[in-house]
């Protein structure tokens, strides 16, 4: 499945490729040989379904389950119905009161059962093999079942419930946390939130209902663990949610292929020793201990009505990599990258040689001039492009690296710390807990350290921090370089050679923005010189 973030006015949040395909002026309004380019793009690579609207379903969009746009969102459905890929829609929790048809939206209120329950009749009557709902309640301000001292599994059967009749299905997102804690609260973990909400109620959800888990626990980062929720839970349908959309990773303007990020999520083994238990064999259904009748993977797209699609061409590569990779959680990743190349760019061995080396070593690239060691969150607020390293670290939502002049990260250990590495099997659990042991990626994210703490590279974890952002920037400048060299091979359209060009220009400057900012801030909170002496400014 893909979910999309469009708005009816046809914005896209957390959108890097223009204006919605299916959106404008709060209408619906879409190009139809465009949208069936779209939906025989989608087959190709395996997509059964989505969602055309935001999770976030703002005013206008909570009228896209009403009588007066159902022949229009039908007409959408029987574009995609072409390419066997069926639609669901994003709902709001309070869309009775949102219509200013109910007071209430408590899903024990028997209005509010039958409101839904009309609603479903009519979308059925347009769209008779219609998905179902995906829903974001309580969760970042949208409403839900906690305003009426209800439960997630209440909310979500009452829902669920509505769809049965017709077969559909009910996507409920766990992306719950408390976006308004103090910054000096030691004693709320996000990172425990979805876990601490969800898994107390295994077993209380109807047979339609799917809960949609983000990947990670805190929200796409370049890097982060897996979620533990994905582990638990054997009695409840799952999904898990990636992002094929650069929130977090770039934007489509840095180069960063996800498709080695998302291998090895897949690969995590959620209880050693099982041989059925990886996240791969829990979502396909293989893990003997998950009863589960739905399950699977979903992701945030990443296009728009941008002539490449996805804004930076080679972007591409990420929406195109999730559906071969879902389907084949075991593919060869370089095999699956000059794939993409020789379909999209050209089969001249030195363009495929040089752009798959690319794509495989930009995840780990961009990670190196961002995000150090797992710890995450050093981001502008708001857009997320660029460096701020204290950008979020007095904020509310839940995100900080805790930095002092002897070191930093977040100590989620199990004595001083969340607690929150209790959440996984008890063999991955001592894994994290023993910094001497814990994953070096990972290391900060589970670890409060000093900075002359020696990682298990042999490097302190200043020294690492001031190399791999050294060693970012020079690959970038490296595949400006490699790119340029391409100039030559005439099978690559001159309009898509400068696009990559200009936006690999622009990585650049990023980069750069990255490195100087991280490493300066680090040097002057720790007062710690590197080792090799290159530029940081004092
Ligand atoms: O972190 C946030 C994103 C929001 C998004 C949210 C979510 C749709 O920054 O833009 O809202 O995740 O996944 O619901």
């Amino acid at each position: 499945m893909i979910n999309h973030w469009d708005n009816m006015d046809g914005s896209i949040e957390r959108g890097y490729a223009g204006r919605s395909l299916f959106f404008a002026d709060n209408k619906i309004s879409y190009d139809e040989t465009r949208l069936c380019q779209y939906a025989r793009l989608l087959a190709s690579v395996g997509i059964n379904a989505l969602t055309i609207n935001n999770v976030n379903v703002h005013h206008h969009e909570t009228n896209l389950i009403r009588q007066h746009l159902l022949p229009d969102v039908a007409r959408i459905a029987a574009i995609f119905r072409r390419y066997t890929i069926q639609l669901f829609l994003s709902v709001n929790f309070a869309a009775p009161i949102e219509t200013g048809e109910l007071a209430t939206a408590d899903p024990f209120d028997p209005q509010v059962v039958t409101w839904w329950q009309q609603r479903a009749e009519e979308i059925y009557q347009y769209i008779p093999d219609f998905g179902g709902y995906v829903v974001k309640a309580d969760s970042e301000h949208r409403p839900g079942p906690f305003t009426y001292e209800r439960t997630h599994a209440d909310g979500a059967n009452m829902l669920a419930r509505s769809l049965a009749p017709y077969g559909g299905l009910l996507y409920w997102r766990c992306f719950v946390y408390n976006c308004q804690q103090k910054w000096y609260d030691r004693s709320t973990d996000r990172a425990r939130a979805a876990w601490d909400h969800f898994a107390p109620q295994d077993g209380q959800f109807d047979d339609n209902v799917i809960l949609q888990i983000k990947s990670g626990p805190m929200d796409f980062q370049v890097r982060e663990p897996v979620s533990p929720l994905l582990g638990a839970m054997p009695h409840t349908n799952k999904v898990m949610e990636l992002q094929i959309t650069q929130e977090y990773t770039g934007q489509q303007i840095d180069l960063c292929w996800l498709v080695p990020q998302w291998k090895t999520i897949l690969g995590f083994d959620t209880q050693p020793g099982r041989h059925d238990a990886s996240i791969a064999d829990i979502l396909a259904g293989r893990c003997r201990q998950h009863s589960m009748r739905h399950s699977g993977v979903t992701a945030v797209v990443n296009t728009g009505d941008h002539p490449f699609w996805t804004g930076h061409p080679l972007a591409q590569a990420n929406l195109y990599g999730y559906g071969r990779l879902i389907w084949d959680p075991e593919i060869d990743e370089r095999l699956l990258a000059q794939e993409w190349c020789k379909l999209t760019l050209s089969d001249s061995p030195k363009t495929v040689d040089t752009v798959s080396q690319m794509l495989l070593s930009s995840w780990l690239v961009y990670e190196s001039y961002t995000a150090p060691l797992g710890v995450g969150w050093m981001v502008q607020p708001h857009h997320h492009y660029g460096p701020a390293v204290d950008g979020y670290e007095y904020d509310s939502w839940g995100t900080y690296h805790y930095a002092n002049r002897y070191g930093l990260g977040v100590d989620r250990t199990q004595n001083s710390g969340t607690g929150y590495v209790k959440q996984y099997h008890p063999l991955n659990c001592q894994m994290y807990n023993n910094p001497n042991r814990c994953p070096q990626e990972l290391i900060l994210f589970f670890h409060h350290l000093k900075y002359r703490h020696v990682l298990p590279s042999g490097k302190t974890v200043i020294q690492h921090i001031y190399d791999s952002h050294f060693n970012g920037v020079a690959q970038v400048e490296d595949y400006i370089q490699k790119w340029a060299e391409l100039a030559a091979d005439k099978n690559i359209p001159e309009d898509l050679f400068h696009e990559v060009q200009e936006r690999l220009n622009r990585q650049l400057n990023n980069a750069e923005a990255w490195r100087d900012q991280v490493n300066t801030y680090f040097y002057r909170k720790s007062g710690i010189h590197d080792s090799r002496n290159r530029k940081i400014y004092p």
